[in-house]
Protein backbone atom coordinates (compact mmCIF):
# COMPACT_ATOMS: atom_id res chain seq x y z
CA UNK A 1 0.00 0.00 0.00
CA UNK A 2 1.65 3.30 -0.90
CA UNK A 3 2.32 6.06 1.49
CA UNK A 4 -0.15 8.12 -0.09
CA UNK A 5 -3.23 6.57 0.78
CA UNK A 6 -6.19 8.43 1.73
CA UNK A 7 -6.81 7.74 5.39
CA UNK A 8 -9.93 6.12 5.82
CA UNK A 9 -12.05 8.50 7.90
CA UNK A 10 -11.60 11.03 4.69
CA UNK A 11 -12.80 8.28 2.26
CA UNK A 12 -16.50 9.69 1.00
CA UNK A 13 -17.91 6.48 1.52
CA UNK A 14 -16.91 6.31 4.85
CA UNK A 15 -18.24 9.78 5.83
CA UNK A 16 -21.33 8.48 3.76
CA UNK A 17 -21.57 5.89 5.86
CA UNK A 18 -21.53 8.30 9.14
CA UNK A 19 -24.24 10.34 8.10
CA UNK A 20 -26.26 6.84 7.03
CA UNK A 21 -25.68 5.70 10.41
CA UNK A 22 -27.22 8.84 12.04
CA UNK A 23 -30.30 8.07 10.74
CA UNK A 24 -30.77 4.25 10.78
CA UNK A 25 -29.07 3.82 14.54
CA UNK A 26 -32.31 4.37 15.60
CA UNK A 27 -34.56 2.83 13.29
CA UNK A 28 -35.44 -1.18 14.71
CA UNK A 29 -35.54 -4.68 12.72
CA UNK A 30 -39.17 -5.00 13.59
CA UNK A 31 -39.59 -1.90 11.56
CA UNK A 32 -37.45 -3.13 8.67
CA UNK A 33 -39.02 -6.34 8.47
CA UNK A 34 -42.35 -5.02 8.60
CA UNK A 35 -41.33 -2.64 5.52
CA UNK A 36 -40.48 -5.53 3.44
CA UNK A 37 -41.70 -9.14 3.73
CA UNK A 38 -39.12 -10.48 1.47
CA UNK A 39 -36.52 -9.35 4.09
CA UNK A 40 -34.86 -12.44 4.81
CA UNK A 41 -34.55 -13.44 1.68
CA UNK A 42 -33.54 -10.34 0.32
CA UNK A 43 -30.52 -10.09 2.81
CA UNK A 44 -29.66 -13.79 2.02
CA UNK A 45 -27.35 -15.80 -0.06
CA UNK A 46 -26.79 -19.46 -0.97
CA UNK A 47 -23.00 -19.73 -1.76
CA UNK A 48 -20.42 -22.52 -1.38
CA UNK A 49 -22.61 -24.91 0.51
CA UNK A 50 -23.73 -22.26 2.98
CA UNK A 51 -27.01 -20.55 3.60
CA UNK A 52 -25.90 -17.46 4.91
CA UNK A 53 -28.63 -15.32 6.68
CA UNK A 54 -27.67 -11.06 7.26
CA UNK A 55 -31.52 -9.70 6.99
CA UNK A 56 -31.53 -9.63 11.13
CA UNK A 57 -28.60 -7.28 10.63
CA UNK A 58 -29.44 -3.08 11.37
CA UNK A 59 -28.83 -2.20 7.85
CA UNK A 60 -31.10 -1.44 4.85
CA UNK A 61 -30.35 -1.67 0.71
CA UNK A 62 -28.83 1.65 1.35
CA UNK A 63 -25.74 0.95 4.06
CA UNK A 64 -25.20 -2.01 2.45
CA UNK A 65 -24.53 -0.08 -1.26
CA UNK A 66 -22.42 2.23 1.27
CA UNK A 67 -20.69 -0.43 2.67
CA UNK A 68 -20.10 -1.84 -0.72
CA UNK A 69 -18.27 1.48 -2.18
CA UNK A 70 -16.39 1.90 1.11
CA UNK A 71 -15.06 -1.97 -0.09
CA UNK A 72 -14.24 -0.26 -3.24
CA UNK A 73 -12.66 2.68 -1.98
CA UNK A 74 -10.43 1.44 0.29
CA UNK A 75 -9.18 -0.85 -2.67
CA UNK A 76 -10.21 -4.03 -1.11
CA UNK A 77 -10.20 -5.79 -4.53
CA UNK A 78 -6.37 -4.93 -5.52
CA UNK A 79 -5.64 -6.10 -1.75
CA UNK A 80 -7.24 -9.55 -2.64
CA UNK A 81 -5.44 -9.47 -5.78
CA UNK A 82 -1.83 -8.80 -4.28
CA UNK A 83 -2.74 -11.50 -1.43
CA UNK A 84 -3.53 -14.17 -3.98
CA UNK A 85 -0.48 -13.00 -5.87
CA UNK A 86 1.92 -13.34 -3.31
CA UNK A 87 2.77 -10.04 -3.02
CA UNK A 88 4.59 -8.66 0.47
CA UNK A 89 1.70 -6.90 1.71
CA UNK A 90 2.77 -8.21 5.24
CA UNK A 91 4.52 -5.16 5.49
CA UNK A 92 6.18 -4.48 8.95
CA UNK A 93 7.70 -8.23 8.74
CA UNK A 94 8.02 -7.92 4.53
CA UNK A 95 6.32 -11.41 3.82
CA UNK A 96 3.57 -12.72 1.67
CA UNK A 97 0.90 -13.51 3.48
CA UNK A 98 0.00 -17.08 1.66
CA UNK A 99 -2.27 -19.14 3.51
CA UNK A 100 -4.38 -19.53 0.27
CA UNK A 101 -1.29 -21.77 -1.37
CA UNK A 102 -1.57 -24.09 1.11
CA UNK A 103 -4.59 -25.44 0.01
CA UNK A 104 -3.64 -24.68 -3.78
CA UNK A 105 -4.15 -27.54 -6.81
CA UNK A 106 -1.30 -29.08 -7.48
CA UNK A 107 -1.33 -27.07 -11.54
CA UNK A 108 -2.17 -24.10 -10.08
CA UNK A 109 1.01 -21.45 -9.99
CA UNK A 110 2.06 -19.36 -6.85
CA UNK A 111 5.79 -17.19 -7.35
CA UNK A 112 7.27 -15.77 -4.35
CA UNK A 113 10.45 -14.57 -4.92
CA UNK A 114 10.65 -16.35 -8.21
CA UNK A 115 9.25 -19.56 -7.28
CA UNK A 116 6.44 -21.27 -7.95
CA UNK A 117 5.43 -22.95 -3.85
CA UNK A 118 2.67 -24.67 -5.10
CA UNK A 119 5.11 -27.93 -5.77
CA UNK A 120 6.99 -27.73 -2.20
CA UNK A 121 3.10 -27.30 -0.76
CA UNK A 122 2.31 -30.61 -1.97
CA UNK A 123 5.55 -32.16 -1.53
CA UNK A 124 4.68 -31.75 2.35
CA UNK A 125 1.18 -32.81 1.73
CA UNK A 126 2.53 -36.04 -0.03
CA UNK A 127 5.23 -36.56 2.65
CA UNK A 128 2.59 -35.62 5.17
CA UNK A 129 0.22 -38.34 3.99
CA UNK A 130 2.97 -40.90 3.60
CA UNK A 131 3.97 -40.79 7.56
CA UNK A 132 0.03 -40.33 8.51
CA UNK A 133 -0.69 -43.84 6.49
CA UNK A 134 2.48 -45.56 8.08
CA UNK A 135 1.19 -44.70 11.70
CA UNK A 136 -2.27 -45.27 11.48
CA UNK A 137 -2.11 -48.59 9.82
CA UNK A 138 0.43 -49.71 12.18
CA UNK A 139 3.81 -49.87 9.88
CA UNK A 140 5.46 -47.26 11.56
CA UNK A 141 6.02 -48.38 15.41
CA UNK A 142 7.64 -47.30 18.57
CA UNK A 143 10.77 -48.32 19.90
CA UNK A 144 9.35 -51.49 21.39
CA UNK A 145 8.29 -52.66 18.53
CA UNK A 146 4.46 -51.58 19.80
CA UNK A 147 1.42 -49.82 17.57
CA UNK A 148 1.37 -45.95 17.57
CA UNK A 149 -1.88 -45.76 19.68
CA UNK A 150 -1.14 -41.86 21.09
CA UNK A 151 -0.37 -38.95 19.69
CA UNK A 152 0.27 -35.47 21.29
CA UNK A 153 0.60 -32.52 20.07
CA UNK A 154 3.33 -29.70 21.26
CA UNK A 155 2.72 -26.47 20.43
CA UNK A 156 1.07 -23.07 21.38
CA UNK A 157 -0.93 -19.90 19.55
CA UNK A 158 -1.06 -20.75 16.40
CA UNK A 159 0.61 -24.07 16.58
CA UNK A 160 -2.31 -25.78 18.81
CA UNK A 161 -5.14 -23.74 18.45
CA UNK A 162 -6.14 -24.80 14.98
CA UNK A 163 -4.96 -28.50 15.50
CA UNK A 164 -7.02 -28.81 18.36
CA UNK A 165 -9.79 -26.90 17.49
CA UNK A 166 -9.89 -29.40 13.90
CA UNK A 167 -9.36 -32.27 15.87
CA UNK A 168 -12.34 -31.67 18.08
CA UNK A 169 -14.34 -30.47 15.12
CA UNK A 170 -13.91 -33.72 13.17
CA UNK A 171 -13.66 -36.04 15.71
CA UNK A 172 -16.51 -37.91 14.10
CA UNK A 173 -14.37 -38.34 11.38
CA UNK A 174 -11.04 -39.91 13.35
CA UNK A 175 -9.44 -42.91 14.51
CA UNK A 176 -11.39 -43.86 17.87
CA UNK A 177 -8.68 -46.26 18.39
CA UNK A 178 -6.15 -43.89 18.78
CA UNK A 179 -5.86 -41.04 21.57
CA UNK A 180 -4.68 -37.44 20.58
CA UNK A 181 -4.10 -35.13 23.16
CA UNK A 182 -2.78 -31.47 22.64
CA UNK A 183 -0.37 -29.50 25.27
CA UNK A 184 0.25 -26.10 25.30
CA UNK A 185 0.72 -24.32 28.76
CA UNK A 186 3.94 -24.00 29.97
CA UNK A 187 1.92 -24.79 33.25
CA UNK A 188 3.71 -28.32 34.14
CA UNK A 189 0.10 -29.46 35.11
CA UNK A 190 -0.32 -29.14 31.18
CA UNK A 191 1.63 -31.99 30.36
CA UNK A 192 1.19 -33.85 33.36
CA UNK A 193 -2.39 -34.58 32.57
CA UNK A 194 -1.57 -35.24 29.31
CA UNK A 195 0.61 -37.78 29.43
CA UNK A 196 -0.52 -39.11 33.02
CA UNK A 197 -2.55 -42.63 31.99
CA UNK A 198 -0.32 -43.19 28.79
CA UNK A 199 2.11 -45.80 27.86
CA UNK A 200 5.06 -44.02 26.67
CA UNK A 201 6.05 -47.27 24.05
CA UNK A 202 3.00 -46.10 22.13
CA UNK A 203 2.86 -42.90 22.13
CA UNK A 204 4.41 -40.15 19.74
CA UNK A 205 5.00 -36.59 19.82
CA UNK A 206 4.21 -33.77 16.92
CA UNK A 207 6.31 -31.08 17.88
CA UNK A 208 4.98 -28.14 16.20
CA UNK A 209 6.57 -25.04 16.60
CA UNK A 210 7.45 -22.74 13.20
CA UNK A 211 10.66 -21.08 15.00
CA UNK A 212 11.24 -23.68 17.28
CA UNK A 213 12.51 -21.79 19.73
CA UNK A 214 9.26 -20.41 22.04
CA UNK A 215 9.42 -20.94 25.70
CA UNK A 216 6.46 -22.86 26.15
CA UNK A 217 6.57 -25.39 23.63
CA UNK A 218 10.38 -26.23 23.88
CA UNK A 219 10.10 -26.38 27.42
CA UNK A 220 6.91 -29.25 27.15
CA UNK A 221 9.12 -30.82 24.27
CA UNK A 222 11.96 -31.26 26.55
CA UNK A 223 9.67 -32.53 29.26
CA UNK A 224 8.64 -35.02 26.70
CA UNK A 225 11.86 -35.92 25.68
CA UNK A 226 12.72 -36.80 29.56
CA UNK A 227 9.87 -38.78 29.68
CA UNK A 228 9.78 -40.62 26.69
CA UNK A 229 13.96 -41.30 27.39
CA UNK A 230 12.99 -42.07 31.24
CA UNK A 231 11.10 -45.06 29.93
CA UNK A 232 12.73 -46.20 26.73
CA UNK A 233 15.82 -44.96 26.28
CA UNK A 234 17.94 -42.35 24.24
CA UNK A 235 17.05 -44.07 20.82
CA UNK A 236 13.33 -43.28 21.92
CA UNK A 237 13.73 -40.12 20.14
CA UNK A 238 13.80 -41.42 16.60
CA UNK A 239 10.50 -43.21 16.80
CA UNK A 240 8.06 -41.00 19.28
CA UNK A 241 9.61 -37.41 18.08
CA UNK A 242 8.60 -36.04 14.76
CA UNK A 243 8.69 -32.00 14.16
CA UNK A 244 6.87 -29.45 12.33
CA UNK A 245 8.59 -26.24 11.94
CA UNK A 246 10.58 -23.93 9.76
CA UNK A 247 13.66 -24.08 11.18
CA UNK A 248 15.71 -27.49 10.72
CA UNK A 249 18.94 -26.60 12.69
CA UNK A 250 16.93 -26.27 15.62
CA UNK A 251 14.94 -29.05 15.18
CA UNK A 252 18.36 -31.44 14.21
CA UNK A 253 19.53 -29.72 17.43
CA UNK A 254 16.74 -30.98 20.12
CA UNK A 255 17.22 -34.56 18.28
CA UNK A 256 14.85 -34.88 15.86
CA UNK A 257 15.93 -36.49 12.20
CA UNK A 258 15.08 -33.57 10.16
CA UNK A 259 13.89 -36.68 7.86
CA UNK A 260 11.25 -36.64 10.31
CA UNK A 261 10.53 -32.96 9.85
CA UNK A 262 7.87 -31.59 8.45
CA UNK A 263 8.24 -27.83 6.91
CA UNK A 264 6.30 -24.72 5.80
CA UNK A 265 6.93 -20.91 5.12
CA UNK A 266 7.61 -18.09 6.37
CA UNK A 267 4.47 -16.53 4.25
CA UNK A 268 2.52 -19.12 6.41
CA UNK A 269 1.07 -17.23 9.48
CA UNK A 270 0.73 -19.00 13.02
CA UNK A 271 -2.95 -18.16 13.31
CA UNK A 272 -3.40 -19.48 9.26
CA UNK A 273 -1.26 -22.64 9.71
CA UNK A 274 -3.98 -25.02 10.68
CA UNK A 275 -3.88 -26.95 6.64
CA UNK A 276 -0.39 -26.49 6.58
CA UNK A 277 2.03 -29.46 7.94
CA UNK A 278 1.00 -27.71 11.56
CA UNK A 279 -2.28 -29.82 10.78
CA UNK A 280 0.09 -33.24 11.14
CA UNK A 281 -1.95 -34.34 13.91
CA UNK A 282 -5.36 -33.97 12.57
CA UNK A 283 -4.09 -35.58 9.42
CA UNK A 284 -3.11 -38.14 11.69
CA UNK A 285 -6.26 -38.33 13.56
CA UNK A 286 -8.52 -37.69 10.33
CA UNK A 287 -6.69 -39.46 7.21
CA UNK A 288 -5.18 -38.02 4.43
CA UNK A 289 -8.36 -38.56 2.54
CA UNK A 290 -10.72 -35.98 5.04
CA UNK A 291 -7.39 -33.92 5.00
CA UNK A 292 -7.81 -33.03 1.70
CA UNK A 293 -11.52 -32.62 1.89
CA UNK A 294 -10.80 -30.00 4.40
CA UNK A 295 -8.17 -28.10 1.78
CA UNK A 296 -10.80 -28.29 -0.82
CA UNK A 297 -13.13 -27.18 1.23
CA UNK A 298 -10.85 -23.97 2.11
CA UNK A 299 -9.68 -24.18 -1.93
CA UNK A 300 -13.71 -23.41 -3.00
CA UNK A 301 -14.48 -20.57 -0.23
CA UNK A 302 -10.75 -19.03 -1.22
CA UNK A 303 -11.55 -19.27 -5.10
CA UNK A 304 -15.18 -17.38 -4.29
CA UNK A 305 -13.70 -14.70 -2.15
CA UNK A 306 -11.46 -14.43 -5.01
CA UNK A 307 -14.24 -13.92 -7.89
CA UNK A 308 -17.73 -13.54 -6.59
CA UNK A 309 -18.99 -10.00 -6.95
CA UNK A 310 -18.37 -8.41 -3.49
CA UNK A 311 -22.79 -7.98 -2.84
CA UNK A 312 -22.56 -11.84 -3.05
CA UNK A 313 -19.30 -12.78 -1.82
CA UNK A 314 -19.79 -13.84 1.72
CA UNK A 315 -16.76 -13.13 3.93
CA UNK A 316 -16.52 -9.47 2.06
CA UNK A 317 -20.09 -8.70 2.94
CA UNK A 318 -19.80 -10.87 6.55
CA UNK A 319 -16.28 -8.67 6.95
CA UNK A 320 -18.24 -5.16 6.16
CA UNK A 321 -20.57 -5.66 8.61
CA UNK A 322 -18.20 -6.34 10.80
CA UNK A 323 -16.81 -2.91 10.41
CA UNK A 324 -20.28 -1.49 10.34
CA UNK A 325 -20.34 -2.60 14.01
CA UNK A 326 -17.27 -2.01 14.97
CA UNK A 327 -16.69 1.44 13.64
CA UNK A 328 -19.64 2.66 13.67
CA UNK A 329 -21.69 1.50 16.12
CA UNK A 330 -19.19 1.06 18.34
CA UNK A 331 -19.49 -2.81 19.09
CA UNK A 332 -16.51 -3.93 20.96
CA UNK A 333 -17.34 -7.88 20.96
CA UNK A 334 -18.46 -10.61 18.60
CA UNK A 335 -20.55 -13.63 20.11
CA UNK A 336 -19.62 -16.57 17.66
CA UNK A 337 -22.26 -19.23 18.71
CA UNK A 338 -21.90 -22.14 17.03
CA UNK A 339 -24.75 -24.85 17.47
CA UNK A 340 -23.21 -28.27 17.13
CA UNK A 341 -20.67 -29.39 20.13
CA UNK A 342 -17.82 -30.38 18.40
CA UNK A 343 -17.24 -26.87 17.30
CA UNK A 344 -16.37 -26.24 21.32
CA UNK A 345 -13.37 -24.80 20.32
CA UNK A 346 -13.88 -22.98 17.34
CA UNK A 347 -14.86 -19.50 19.27
CA UNK A 348 -11.10 -19.88 20.80
CA UNK A 349 -9.74 -20.39 17.64
CA UNK A 350 -11.18 -17.50 16.30
CA UNK A 351 -10.51 -15.41 18.96
CA UNK A 352 -6.76 -15.60 18.24
CA UNK A 353 -7.30 -15.67 14.39
CA UNK A 354 -9.43 -12.54 14.77
CA UNK A 355 -7.66 -10.58 17.96
CA UNK A 356 -4.59 -11.27 16.26
CA UNK A 357 -4.92 -10.18 13.04
CA UNK A 358 -6.71 -6.89 14.00
CA UNK A 359 -5.89 -6.15 17.57
CA UNK A 360 -4.03 -2.81 15.78
CA UNK A 361 -3.90 0.67 17.06
CA UNK A 362 -2.03 1.68 14.09
CA UNK A 363 -2.48 1.93 10.38
CA UNK A 364 -0.02 0.21 7.56
CA UNK A 365 1.54 3.70 7.56
CA UNK A 366 2.16 3.81 11.15
CA UNK A 367 -0.67 6.33 11.94
CA UNK A 368 -2.65 5.98 14.60
CA UNK A 369 -5.93 5.39 14.10
CA UNK A 370 -8.98 7.00 15.61
CA UNK A 371 -11.94 4.41 14.63
CA UNK A 372 -12.18 1.27 16.63
CA UNK A 373 -10.60 -1.62 15.18
CA UNK A 374 -10.73 -5.66 15.58
CA UNK A 375 -13.10 -6.07 18.02
CA UNK A 376 -13.16 -8.88 21.03
CA UNK A 377 -14.10 -12.67 19.64
CA UNK A 378 -15.73 -14.63 22.49
CA UNK A 379 -18.45 -17.60 22.64
CA UNK A 380 -19.57 -21.20 23.56
CA UNK A 381 -21.93 -23.53 21.74
CA UNK A 382 -25.60 -23.32 22.06
CA UNK A 383 -27.57 -24.27 23.52
CA UNK A 384 -25.31 -23.88 26.95
CA UNK A 385 -24.92 -20.52 26.40
CA UNK A 386 -28.40 -19.75 26.47
CA UNK A 387 -28.18 -20.48 30.37
CA UNK A 388 -25.75 -18.12 31.26
CA UNK A 389 -24.28 -15.37 29.06
CA UNK A 390 -26.99 -14.50 26.78
CA UNK A 391 -28.84 -12.84 29.03
CA UNK A 392 -26.44 -10.03 29.19
CA UNK A 393 -26.90 -10.60 24.93
CA UNK A 394 -30.59 -9.98 25.90
CA UNK A 395 -31.40 -7.37 27.72
CA UNK A 396 -27.63 -5.55 28.79
CA UNK A 397 -26.97 -2.33 27.84
CA UNK A 398 -24.11 -3.58 25.25
CA UNK A 399 -25.01 -4.05 21.91
CA UNK A 400 -22.77 -7.54 20.51
CA UNK A 401 -23.14 -8.49 17.06
CA UNK A 402 -23.67 -12.69 17.13
CA UNK A 403 -23.06 -15.22 14.33
CA UNK A 404 -24.79 -18.13 14.78
CA UNK A 405 -23.77 -21.12 12.69
CA UNK A 406 -25.74 -24.24 12.87
CA UNK A 407 -26.18 -27.45 10.51
CA UNK A 408 -28.99 -29.03 8.79
CA UNK A 409 -27.92 -32.56 9.79
CA UNK A 410 -26.46 -33.70 12.96
CA UNK A 411 -23.56 -37.11 12.80
CA UNK A 412 -25.63 -38.10 16.39
CA UNK A 413 -29.15 -38.50 15.04
CA UNK A 414 -30.86 -39.10 19.26
CA UNK A 415 -34.44 -38.72 19.23
CA UNK A 416 -35.46 -35.39 18.42
CA UNK A 417 -31.77 -33.67 19.86
CA UNK A 418 -31.16 -32.05 16.36
CA UNK A 419 -34.16 -30.44 15.77
CA UNK A 420 -34.32 -28.92 19.32
CA UNK A 421 -31.00 -27.61 18.86
CA UNK A 422 -31.53 -26.13 15.75
CA UNK A 423 -34.99 -24.99 16.96
CA UNK A 424 -33.19 -23.33 19.94
CA UNK A 425 -31.46 -21.72 17.54
CA UNK A 426 -34.09 -19.93 15.07
CA UNK A 427 -35.83 -18.90 18.51
CA UNK A 428 -32.54 -17.29 19.68
CA UNK A 429 -32.27 -15.20 16.28
CA UNK A 430 -35.65 -14.62 16.42
CA UNK A 431 -35.81 -13.21 20.26
CA UNK A 432 -32.42 -10.77 19.61
CA UNK A 433 -34.24 -8.86 16.47
CA UNK A 434 -37.79 -8.34 17.52
CA UNK A 435 -37.92 -8.89 21.37
CA UNK A 436 -40.64 -8.06 22.81
CA UNK A 437 -42.34 -4.99 24.01
CA UNK A 438 -44.15 -3.76 27.09
CA UNK A 439 -47.54 -4.43 25.79
CA UNK A 440 -46.83 -8.23 24.91
CA UNK A 441 -45.58 -8.35 27.92
CA UNK A 442 -48.52 -6.73 29.97
CA UNK A 443 -50.76 -9.19 27.51
CA UNK A 444 -49.20 -12.04 29.36
CA UNK A 445 -50.54 -10.78 32.79
CA UNK A 446 -48.03 -9.35 33.84
CA UNK A 447 -47.93 -7.37 36.62
CA UNK A 448 -47.18 -3.54 36.19
CA UNK A 449 -43.97 -3.49 38.66
CA UNK A 450 -42.57 -6.26 36.88
CA UNK A 451 -43.31 -5.19 33.29
CA UNK A 452 -39.66 -3.26 32.38
CA UNK A 453 -37.84 -6.41 33.41
CA UNK A 454 -39.42 -8.57 31.28
CA UNK A 455 -39.21 -6.40 28.06
CA UNK A 456 -36.90 -7.20 25.62
CA UNK A 457 -35.95 -4.11 23.39
CA UNK A 458 -34.52 -6.59 20.78
CA UNK A 459 -32.63 -4.79 17.75
CA UNK A 460 -29.86 -7.01 18.78
CA UNK A 461 -27.47 -7.70 15.32
CA UNK A 462 -26.86 -11.47 14.30
CA UNK A 463 -25.99 -13.27 11.16
CA UNK A 464 -26.92 -17.07 10.58
CA UNK A 465 -24.99 -19.49 8.96
CA UNK A 466 -26.12 -22.19 8.13
CA UNK A 467 -24.77 -25.67 6.43
CA UNK A 468 -25.53 -29.15 5.51
CA UNK A 469 -22.85 -31.04 7.70
CA UNK A 470 -20.22 -30.43 9.47
CA UNK A 471 -17.40 -32.37 7.81
CA UNK A 472 -13.65 -31.45 6.76
CA UNK A 473 -14.94 -29.62 3.55
CA UNK A 474 -17.23 -27.62 5.40
CA UNK A 475 -14.59 -27.22 8.36
CA UNK A 476 -12.32 -25.92 5.85
CA UNK A 477 -14.92 -23.44 4.24
CA UNK A 478 -15.65 -22.59 7.59
CA UNK A 479 -12.46 -21.21 8.50
CA UNK A 480 -11.90 -19.54 5.43
CA UNK A 481 -14.64 -17.66 5.38
CA UNK A 482 -13.57 -15.78 8.69
CA UNK A 483 -9.56 -15.79 7.65
CA UNK A 484 -10.98 -13.76 4.55
CA UNK A 485 -14.03 -12.08 6.29
CA UNK A 486 -11.01 -11.30 9.01
CA UNK A 487 -8.90 -9.75 5.90
CA UNK A 488 -11.46 -7.61 4.35
CA UNK A 489 -11.92 -6.41 8.21
CA UNK A 490 -7.85 -5.61 8.18
CA UNK A 491 -8.35 -3.99 4.88
CA UNK A 492 -10.68 -1.65 5.00
CA UNK A 493 -9.29 -0.35 8.58
CA UNK A 494 -5.93 -0.21 6.47
CA UNK A 495 -3.99 -2.50 8.95
CA UNK A 496 -1.24 -5.18 8.71
CA UNK A 497 -3.31 -8.15 9.65
CA UNK A 498 -0.48 -10.16 9.17
CA UNK A 499 1.58 -9.46 12.32
CA UNK A 500 1.64 -9.67 16.00
CA UNK A 501 4.04 -8.10 17.60
CA UNK A 502 2.35 -7.50 20.97
CA UNK A 503 3.01 -11.55 20.80
CA UNK A 504 6.54 -10.94 20.12
CA UNK A 505 6.67 -8.81 23.50
CA UNK A 506 5.28 -11.58 25.42
CA UNK A 507 7.55 -13.96 24.21
CA UNK A 508 10.51 -11.68 25.40
CA UNK A 509 9.20 -10.33 28.53
CA UNK A 510 9.28 -13.67 30.95
CA UNK A 511 12.92 -14.31 29.84
CA UNK A 512 13.94 -11.64 31.97
CA UNK A 513 12.12 -12.45 34.62
CA UNK A 514 12.73 -15.96 34.94
CA UNK A 515 16.48 -15.62 36.21
CA UNK A 516 15.22 -13.59 39.26
CA UNK A 517 12.48 -16.35 39.83
CA UNK A 518 14.72 -18.93 39.63
CA UNK A 519 18.42 -17.80 41.41
CA UNK A 520 19.15 -19.22 44.26
CA UNK A 521 20.62 -16.06 46.28
CA UNK A 522 18.47 -13.02 46.01
CA UNK A 523 18.74 -11.00 43.38
CA UNK A 524 18.92 -7.42 42.89
CA UNK A 525 15.42 -6.19 41.85
CA UNK A 526 15.43 -3.47 39.52
CA UNK A 527 11.59 -3.71 38.19
CA UNK A 528 8.68 -1.41 40.20
CA UNK A 529 7.36 -1.72 43.42
CA UNK A 530 4.57 -3.77 42.36
CA UNK A 531 6.48 -6.34 40.61
CA UNK A 532 9.32 -6.41 43.11
CA UNK A 533 7.12 -7.34 45.42
CA UNK A 534 5.18 -9.93 43.58
CA UNK A 535 8.94 -11.92 43.18
CA UNK A 536 9.59 -11.01 46.73
CA UNK A 537 6.41 -13.55 47.57
CA UNK A 538 7.24 -15.94 45.40
CA UNK A 539 10.66 -16.47 46.33
CA UNK A 540 10.23 -16.89 49.90
CA UNK A 541 7.33 -19.71 49.30
C1 LIG B 1 0.35 -16.72 15.45
C2 LIG B 1 1.27 -16.21 16.44
C3 LIG B 1 1.54 -17.12 17.61
C4 LIG B 1 2.45 -18.31 17.29
C5 LIG B 1 2.90 -18.94 18.59
C6 LIG B 1 3.76 -20.16 18.38
O1 LIG B 1 0.00 -16.12 14.45
O2 LIG B 1 2.43 -15.78 15.84
O3 LIG B 1 0.36 -17.61 18.18
O4 LIG B 1 1.79 -19.22 16.48
O5 LIG B 1 3.58 -18.00 19.37
O6 LIG B 1 4.91 -19.88 17.65
P1 LIG B 1 5.82 -21.03 17.13
O7 LIG B 1 5.04 -21.86 16.16
O8 LIG B 1 7.00 -20.38 16.48
O9 LIG B 1 6.22 -21.86 18.31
Amino acid sequence: MSSAITPLTQLPAWQALEAHYQKIKSVHLRQLFADDPQRGRRFSIEDVGFYFDYSKNRITEETIRLLLNLADESGLRERIDAMFRGDKINTTENRAVLHVALRAPRDQSIIVDGTNVVPQVHDVLDRMAGFADRVRSGQWLGQTGKRIRNVINIGIGGSDLGPVMAYEALRHFSRRDMTFRFVSNVDGTDFAEATNDLNAEETLFVISSKTFTTLETMTNAHTARRWAVQALGEKAIARHFVAVSTNSDEVAKFGIDTANMFGFWDWVGGRYSMDSAIGLSTMLAIGPEYFSSMLSGFQAMDEHFQTAPFQRNLPVLMGLLSVWYSSFFGAQTVAILPYDQYLKRFPAYLQQLAMESNGKHVTLNGQSISYQTGPIFWGEPGTNGQHSFYQLIHQGTMLIPCDFIGFCQTANPLGSHHDILMANLFSQTEALAFGKTADEVRSEGTPDRLVAHRVFEGNRPTNTILTERLTPETLGKLVALYEHSVFTQGAIWQIDSFDQWGVELGKQLAMKILPEVKLAEDPELRHDSSTNALIRHYRKR
